[in-house]
């Protein structure tokens, strides 16, 4: 039975993140990146999510890619090493293997237990191809080990997950997916500005999915950084920021309380929050001139019939 390689770089040492932690945990307002959200739970909290009626980006996403996928394929070129960044799950990846027919397939992501999982699942369904997961913070960096993936490559971005970034930080991550494609292209998954009834639904769904996986980073921090946050005494909020045009998530403390760590402590008024998400909705023309900025060329664009969600392939 083949067994992917799998290597751990760059995923920031245990004093890196507590240092990360403490700063966003002592700014005002609070705040903890969305990267925190993906312990095993969190990213199993978060496949909940896509199976959501009210999140709509992953399947349209998906149907755009089952609909174009020849066309992508083309845009992007075949037979190139793939490199799936924050490849979770590996599915949406992986309904591309037909077309895109990679040399390798390289899944990237920080939540490295949930990944080797679903890495180890999919070798077994396509043994001939060559596998290597990466554990690595690619938002920090993205330095891929040269020997293993010779150029040009393919860098597969879905889930509008770029979105997670503000549009400074979204344009300095791009520049480095260019220099990363090494003369070949990036596929992308954009979410696009819609009702906010819509999007508001998406990041609030009635079931408390996305409020669970909000809290949990509350866990994942006591677990990084020995605090004691309570999730019961912290609610989740969602909104749509149109000026922004971004979803905020934040974690709103119920009552008044001190949450306590080794070595420190923080006082948190009723109704003060914890920042723990932006998710930015692109026009389509924005996200294109971003890409330009970058240094992609001759961008292609498929969207739903709606005009929900986009997908890019750009050259680099
Ligand atoms: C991973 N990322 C693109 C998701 C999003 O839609 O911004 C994370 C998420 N947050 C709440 N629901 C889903």
């Amino acid at each position: 039975m083949r067994e992917p390689a799998f290597v751990q770089r760059f995923v920031a040492d245990a004093a890196a993140v507590r240092q990360e932690l403490l700063r966003g945990l002592a700014s005002s307002p609070a705040r903890v990146a969305p990267k925190f959200f993906y312990d095993l739970l969190g990213s199993r909290l978060f496949d909940a999510i896509t199976a959501l009626d009210e999140y709509y980006p992953t399947r349209t996403e998906a149907a755009l890619f089952a609909a174009h996928a020849g066309d992508m394929a083309r845009a992007c070129g075949t037979g190139r090493p793939l490199v799936d960044l924050g490849a979770g799950n590996c599915a949406k990846a992986a309904s591309l293997f037909p077309a895109l027919a990679p040399s390798q397939y390289v899944a990237v992501d920080i939540s490295v237990d949930f990944l080797r999982d679903a890495l180890t699942a999919l070798q077994q369904r396509h043994p001939a191809l060559p596998m290597l997961g990466l554990g690595l913070d690619f938002s920090a960096a993205l330095d891929l080990p040269d020997a293993v993936m010779p150029a040009p490559r393919t860098l597969f971005y879905p889930g509008s997950s770029i979105g997670n970034f503000t549009p400074d930080e979204a344009l300095a991550l791009l520049r480095r997916m260019h220099a990363a494609c090494d003369g070949g292209a990036l596929l992308i998954g954009v979410d696009g500005v819609k009702d906010t009834a819509v999007l508001e639904a998406a990041y609030d769904d009635p079931l408390g999915v996305t409020a669970a996986f909000n809290l949990n980073l509350l866990r994942h921090v006591n677990a990084l950084i020995g605090s004691d946050f309570d999730p019961r005494r912290w609610r989740h909020v969602a909104f749509f920021d149109a000026a922004a045009s971004r979803i905020e998530m934040h974690l709103e403390a119920r009552e008044a309380q001190t949450v306590c760590w080794p070595g420190g402590e923080r006082r948190f008024a009723a109704g003060e929050r914890v920042h723990t998400e932006n998710s930015c909705k692109y026009l389509p023309g924005d996200f294109e001139a971003l890409l330009h900025d970058a240094g992609f060329r001759r961008a292609r664009r498929w969207s739903d019939d709606r005009g929900w969600f986009h997908v890019f392939a750009a050259q680099a």
